[in-house]
């Protein structure tokens, strides 16, 4: 089988929810020699575009994505042991949520990943993070970057709140701040004073190893 193959292969597993034998893919794939990063942008993150796309035509519905999020998880296990970074010294440090109000964490958790398997150290503060705990995390952790995620256009506006608040605690020009999620824009980024948007996880750690090697 060719990579092309096995990666349309997981990437049907996503689609198809099929929970019995997406690790079996993963290995296979990792077998094969597949990059653990390509299994996860090419493989698996498709397969959730192509069930975002399912739900909004009403042909898959919530369980169906819960389902779809666990299927991914598997995945990830099989997958993360063979994107962490090798290196000991660290790039830098990134503070990542997904910001308060919001429940949904696959694009985060990949972003956090890849940023992981690139050098960072990684201060994951998970979902429904409100921004005091954005604040208490950077006073205590004193990242390079903070990173927001945001899927629903209501809490969207979370992000604007967590930059006054760093803001306020005279925290703003000490860290860099890149923002992403399906709604996200750049137009949106620069009008609530973020200094960067990404489209997908891999512009966000490019965004970011170009912060830290302009150091
Ligand atoms: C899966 C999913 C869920 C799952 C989430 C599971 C989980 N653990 O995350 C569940 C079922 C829980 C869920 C719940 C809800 N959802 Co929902 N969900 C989705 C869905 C289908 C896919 C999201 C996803 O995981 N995509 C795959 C990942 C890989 O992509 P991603 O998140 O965009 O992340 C990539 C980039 O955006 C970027 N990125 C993301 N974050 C960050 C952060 C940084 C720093 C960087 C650099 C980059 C970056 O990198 C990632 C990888 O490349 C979307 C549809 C869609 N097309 O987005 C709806 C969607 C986001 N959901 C929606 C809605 C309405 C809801 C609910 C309100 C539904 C309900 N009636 O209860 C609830 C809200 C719960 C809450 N309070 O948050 C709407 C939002 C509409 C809007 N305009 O606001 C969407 C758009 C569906 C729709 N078309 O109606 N959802």
């Amino acid at each position: 089988m060719s990579s092309e193959e096995i990666l349309n292969k997981i990437r049907d597993a996503i689609v198809n929810l099929d929970i019995d034998n997406i690790q079996r893919l993963c290995m296979e794939a990792i077998e094969a020699g597949i990059p653990a990063y390509d299994v996860v942008m090419n493989g698996m993150a498709k397969g959730m575009e192509i069930v975002g796309e399912k739900y909004e035509r009403n042909e898959y519905f919530l369980a169906e994505l819960i389902m779809a999020g666990e299927v991914m998880k598997e995945g990830m296990k099989v997958l993360e042991p063979h994107l962490k970074s090798g290196e000991i010294r660290k790039i830098g440090k990134v503070v990542i949520g997904t910001v308060r109000g919001d429940l949904h964490d696959i694009g985060k958790n990949i972003v956090a990943t890849l940023l992981t398997a690139a050098g960072f150290e990684v201060v994951d503060l998970g979902v429904d993070v409100p921004p005091e705990k954005f604040v208490e995390a950077v006073k205590e952790h004193n990242p390079d970057i903070v990173g927001m995620s945001a899927l629903l256009t209501t809490t969207m506006i979370e992000m604007e709140n967590v930059i006054k608040a760093l803001r306020d605690a005279g925290l703003r020009d000490k860290v860099r701040i890149i923002i992403g999620g399906a709604p996200i824009t750049r137009e949106f980024a620069e009008r609530i004073g973020a200094d960067a948007a990404a489209r997908d996880a891999v512009e966000g750690v490019n965004i970011c190893k170009s912060w830290v090697s302009a150091k």
